[in-house]
C-alpha cells in the first residue's frame, strides 16, 4: 500500500467463481441456442460453469440445485420449467447464503428475497405482440377460428403468452378459440396436437403457437392434411429461431414475435457483479422485435441461432 494502493480488483489469489446452472432440457431450438450461448458466455468469461439438463423435470432441477448447494457454489443460476413449487429448495440455497438468479422463466414465489435477479423476455408482452397482429391482420373478416397450442403446462412462457395474447383479442367477439392443448414446446408435440385439431375443426383460420417448434411440427400436420399453412390456415408464433424465421421467409408462417435466448453475456454480468459484493436490478427484461415474412428474409443471412 505505501507504494501508492494496493490492486484490490482482479488479483490472482481472487476465490475462484464458480456457478452452478440447472437448464430446462433441449426442448426447442430456443433451448439449444441457449445452452449454447450461456455455456459459451461463461468459457469466454474464464468462470466455472456447472451444467446440467433437468429433460423437462422440475424434480431432476431441485436435485441440481440441491447438489449445487452441497457443492457450495457461489452462485446458483436456473431456468425454471414451471412456476410454482420452488420456495422450499429457494429456501435452502438462502439458508446457505447462496445467492439465486432465475434465467429466461420466473418463479411465482411471493417472496422475493428467494432470488437476486430475473434476467428474461417479458412473455405477456409477447403475447399482445401476436395478439396485434392477429387483430390488423384479421380486420376485416367476421368470424376467426383460432386453436392453440400452448407451451409446457404450468410454465410462465405458457401461462403469460396465453395470458397476453387473450388480452390483446378480448375486446373482438369475432375470435374464438376453440381448441387449446399443449404441446409441450416441442416440433413432434405441435404436429401430434396440430393432426387432433385438424380432425375435430374443419373450419380453423388460425394457428396460435407458443413456440416455433410447435408451429413448424403444426406446418408438418397441415400439409398432411392437404392444406396450404400460411394461407389455407395461417400462423403465428414467438422464439424467430433460425427454422421458424425461414418457414416465415417460405410464406409457411405468417408472423412472428421474437424471444431471444442470448442471455449468456447478461447472466456473466450478473453472477460476477453479485460475486464481488455488487447489486443487480431484480427484474431484467431482454430487449425484442417482431418479424413480417419480409423482414424475416432481410435478418436470416445475419441470424444468430
Ligand atoms: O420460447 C421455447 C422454449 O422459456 C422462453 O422455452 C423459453 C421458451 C421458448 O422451449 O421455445
Amino acid at each position: 500500500c505505501a507504494a501508492g494502493g494496493g490492486d484490490e480488483s482482479g488479483g490472482g489469489g481472487d476465490d475462484e467463481l464458480i456457478v452452478g446452472f440447472s437448464q430446462v432440457g433441449a426442448e426447442s431450438g430456443w433451448r439449444t441456442a441457449n445452452t449454447k450461448d450461456i455455456q459459451g458466455a461463461f468459457e469466454e468469461a474464464g468462470i466455472e460453469l456447472k451444467f446440467s439438463d433437468a429433460q423437462g423435470k422440475q424434480e431432476n432441477q431441485i436435485k441440481a440445485i440441491r447438489s449445487y448447494i452441497q457443492q457450495q457454489v457461489d452462485v446458483i443460476a436456473f431456468s425454471p420449467v414451471v412456476e410454482s413449487g420452488w420456495d422450499t429448495v429457494l429456501n435452502e440455497a438462502k439458508d446457505a447464503g447462496i445467492p439465486v438468479v432465475l434465467t429466461d422463466r420466473a418463479v411465482d414465489s411471493e417472496d422475493d428475497t428467494l432470488y437476486e435477479s430475473f434476467l428474461g423476455s417479458d412473455f405477456i408482452i409477447e403475447g399482445e405482440r401476436a395478439g396485434a397482429w392477429v387483430l390488423e391482420e384479421f380486420a376485416d373478416a367476421d368470424v376467426v377460428n383460432v386453436v392453440e397450442l400452448q407451451g409446457t403446462t404450468g410454465a410462465a412462457p405458457a401461462n403469460d403468452r396465453a395470458q397476453g395474447f387473450r388480452d390483446a383479442i378480448a375486446g373482438e367477439d369475432k375470435f374464438e378459440i376453440i381448441a387449446s392443448q399443449t404441446g409441450d414446446f416441442t416440433r413432434a408435440g405441435g404436429k401430434q396436437v396440430m393432426e387432433a385439431f385438424l380432425k375435430s375443426n374443419p373450419d380453423i383460420d388460425l394457428v396460435y403457437a407458443h413456440n416455433d417448434d410447435m408451429g413448424l411440427g403444426a406446418i408438418e400436420a397441415i400439409e398432411a392434411a392437404g392444406l396450404v399453412p400460411g394461407t389455407d390456415i395461417k400462423i403465428v408464433t414467438v422464439d424467430a429461431v433460425k427454422d421458424g424465421m425461414q418457414a416465415l421467409a417460405d410464406g409457411k408462417i405468417n408472423f412472428i414475435v421474437e424471444c431471444s435466448p442470448l442471455l449468456g453475456a447478461q447472466l456473466v454480468d450478473i453472477v460476477t457483479t453479485l460475486h464481488d459484493g455488487g447489486s443487480v436490478e431484480k427484474r431484467i427484461v431482454t430487449e425484442e422485435t417482431t418479424f413480417t415474412q419480409e423482414q424475416a428474409i432481410e435478418a436470416l443471412p445475419d441470424r444468430q441461432y
